[in-house]
């Protein structure tokens, strides 16, 4: 699979500081912040601050620190949010059947409504 980081993706800039986020939690390597579109009463997105283009590109590239970084990060995001109990969904798009729309790795927490059934 070839991997292309577009540094000018969105989630890159704000990174760089260049586009303002509403940030829920910081950590050395990763950063969660709330989607400006959501779909569930919690809708978060946790990215790490790497250039990893999706979750197959990370989990190959990045150092056991980022990765230990970012699985912590999302349980952070869910104790902290309150959805550990009740539940949540995770979801990290990918590639164009995928439909990822932002080429840097995101995973998605929704949680705060019965989210449905996804798969029968
Ligand atoms: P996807 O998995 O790549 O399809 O999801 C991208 C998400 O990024 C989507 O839920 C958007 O609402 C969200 N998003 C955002 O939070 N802030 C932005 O400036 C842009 C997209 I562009």
């Amino acid at each position: 699979m070839a991997y292309t980081y577009d540094n000018e993706n969105i989630f890159a800039k704000i990174l760089r500081g260049e586009i303002p986020n509403d940030t829920v939690l910081e950590t050395e390597h990763s950063l969660a912040f709330n989607d400006i579109r959501p779909q569930a009463p919690l809708h978060v997105l946790v990215i790490p601050k790497g250039k990893y283009v999706n979750y197959d590109d990370f989990a190959s590239n990045a150092s056991d620190a980022e990765i230990l970084d970012y699985t912590r990060a999302i349980s952070k995001v869910c104790a902290m949010k309150g959805v550990a109990a009740d539940g949540f969904r995770m979801i990290s798009n990918a590639g164009r059947d995928g439909v990822q729309e932002v080429p840097h790795l995101h995973v998605h927490i929704l949680g705060g409504r019965d989210l449905g059934r996804m798969l029968n």
